[in-house]
């Protein structure tokens, strides 16, 4: 395998233990100082441990990641576009420092390798987003995990591999470096070409990788991201179904599937150079770069973050570095008039051209709607569809906040009935009172107990509407805070319907049902909402009902018209 050398020339790194010193490293790790690693730090150090990173031999330490940071090179010159890092709290920092070595353990606790600290520091993190993102835009993911989540302080410093992070799903398709450089001699692959995507893969991406494979007389490596991708993107088991269906439409043996566990930071150019580096230490020597590599859409004025060539252009100027030839492609389009693909840049101007956005996709998934033959592949389609079933199929959280008195519990309980009068999803209601009985009998009145409170009716609600069913919500939820967080947890599951049943005070306190107000007033309750406690009324609920002019059952046909008119009930 003369032709397939790691990145920069120089060695493919493998950074485990020997069996017996990975043991004694587990034993004298238990009077270490533990470091839990969060997900994005886990896919580092899986990547660093198994040479995916070459020449990487750790976290970086300062005077690399200023390098880094500054021109995209490390201290010694070697090109090294993506700051790898270990953000800690600023209370882990204070207890370490420089020489020490310190666990870096997995969610579970496992112990997956032990870090000796060459490098304590804090890093200018607006400065470090400006440069290497350009932008310090909340709206590009990793400008945001930077400015309001990394943790304060940088620790640098080399690993020892105990135990390489487990993975219990698609393990026929997990390799280390080593082992992909491995099969690929086994297969006598010369050339290797490799494909990143962290998306499913369509007509337009079979058509442009075989055009690659068959221009660059190359294999071909789908190698599609499993780490960490932008919020938002389909869930990787569902890609990984669909990248498996579609490997049969490749000609026999010419064609790989590889699932690489990196942590996208979605930096566009620089990251495009960053994923050539990864797939040369995975033993590949081509790596197609398309329309806007690893760009995060559009920022806050509604401007791409990258140009679409932008991360061939990088990759241009420092392909002599690189070791990894670029392919460079424009994006492909379904040319009507000749049923066939072909780059953007080749169609005639009186040629009809045909796109389907992955906006167009969702919704038509979403309504059930066709997907013509020539964007997708059946089966993959099929995955897609059994992923996202029609809104008819999907769950849904109807949030009632409002407050006390205003009729949410009695609205609840009716659209609950007629829910279950038609059948269907199965349906729980999770009102005020009776979360407090069952979920949150410990908690009191506060902004802070009121927030958990809310937290936990959203995490039920999320659950249950991740599994397809209803979950009805009837707390007061006074702080658009967290109402706002709740929509967050819930949206990317299924629907969010907020409903404010905005029955003035005076009606509410007319009302009284429960004597409450009474008590409020006369100072015997404390912290009432609306009487002594602030309620929020939300700014851009899905529905405003307010039961002073209408009756309950005309409330609950409003809110079941509405779930029609969404798309929710057939
Ligand atoms: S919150 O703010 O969303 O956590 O409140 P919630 O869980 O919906 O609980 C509201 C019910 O608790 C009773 N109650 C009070 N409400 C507001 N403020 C104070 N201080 C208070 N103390 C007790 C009241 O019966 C509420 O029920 P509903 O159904 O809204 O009348």
């Amino acid at each position: 395998m003369g032709a397939l050398k790691p990145a920069h020339g120089g060695v493919l790194k493998n950074l485990y233990l020997g069996t017996e010193a990975a043991a004694e490293e587990k034993g004298r790790s238990q009077t270490l100082k533990s470091w839990d690693l969060n997900p994005r730090q886990l896919c580092d150090v899986e990547l660093i441990l198994n040479g995916g990173f070459s020449p990487l031999e750790g976290f970086l330490g300062r005077a690399d990641y200023e390098a880094v940071v500054s021109d995209m090179h490390l201290a010694d010159g070697l090109l090294w576009p993506i700051p790898v890092t270990l953000d800690v709290t600023q209370d882990f920092a204070d207890t370490v420092g420089e020489g020490h070595i310190i666990a870096l353990r997995d969610p579970e606790g496992v112990l997956i390798a032990t870090m000796q600290i060459t490098d304590k520091w804090c890093p200018d993190l607006l400065e470090e987003a400006a440069s290497v993102l350009g932008t310090t835009d909340d709206l590009h993911p990793e400008a945001d995990r930077l400015l309001h989540r990394s943790g304060p302080v940088y620790l640098g410093g080399t690993l020892r591999g105990v135990e390489a992070p487990v993975h219990f799903d698609f393990t026929h398709v997990r390799h280390t470096p080593r082992e992909m450089r491995d099969l690929m001699a086994k297969w006598s692959w010369r050339k290797v070409v490799a494909f990143q995507t962290r998306n499913p893969l369509h007509r337009a991406h079979q058509e442009l990788t075989f055009r690659a494979a068959h221009e660059m007389e190359a294999n071909l490596l789908l190698h599609p991201v499993v780490g960490m991708t932008k919020p938002g993107d389909i869930d990787y088991f569902t890609r990984v179904r669909c990248y498996e269906k579609l490997l049969s439409h490749y000609p026999d043996q010419t064609t790989a599937l590889s699932l690489l566990p990196l942590a996208m930071r979605m930096a566009g150019p620089r990251e495009a150079l960053w994923h050539g580096i990864v797939r040369k230490n995975f033993g590949c020597t081509h790596f197609i770069i398309g329309r806007d590599h690893a760009g995060p859409g559009k920022d806050s004025q509604q401007n791409d973050f990258y140009g679409p060539y932008d991360a061939q252009d990088l990759f241009k100027k420092h392909e002599h570095e690189l070791d990894i030839t670029l392919v460079p492609f424009k994006m492909m389009v379904y040319v009507q008039d000749r049923a066939q693909y072909a780059p953007v840049d080749e169609v005639e101007p009186n040629e009809t051209q045909l796109t389907i956005s992955g906006t167009e996709l969702r919704r038509r998934l979403r309504f059930d709607l066709d997907i013509p033959a020539w964007f997708s592949f059946p089966e993959v389609i099929g995955v897609l569809r059994e992923r996202y079933p029609p809104l008819t199929n999907q769950g849904f959280t109807l949030f009632f906040t409002g407050l006390s008195g205003s009729g949410k519990s009695t609205i609840a309980n009716a659209v609950m009935t007629k829910l279950m009068e038609s059948g269907g999803r199965p349906v729980t209601l999770l009102d005020g009172d009776v979360v407090r009985k069952h979920l949150s009998r410990e908690l009191g009145f506060s902004m802070e107990h009121r927030n958990l409170n809310i937290n936990r009716i959203g995490f039920v609600a999320s659950e249950i509407t991740k599994n397809g069913g209803v979950a009805i919500c009837a707390p007061i939820a006074p702080y658009a805070m967290s109402r706002r967080q709740v929509r967050e947890m819930i949206e990317p599951l299924g629907g969010f319907i907020e409903i404010h049943v905005s029955t003035p005070l005076e009606v509410c306190e007319t009302r009284d049902r429960k004597g409450l107000y009474a008590r409020a007033r006369a100072g015997v309750i404390k912290e009432f909402t609306g009487v002594s406690d602030p309620y929020e009324a939300p700014e851009n609920p899905e529905m405003v009902i307010d039961t002073s002019s209408i009756t309950i059952d005309q409330a609950a046909q409003r809110v079941l018209l509405k779930l029609e008119n969404l798309g929710y009930l057939s």
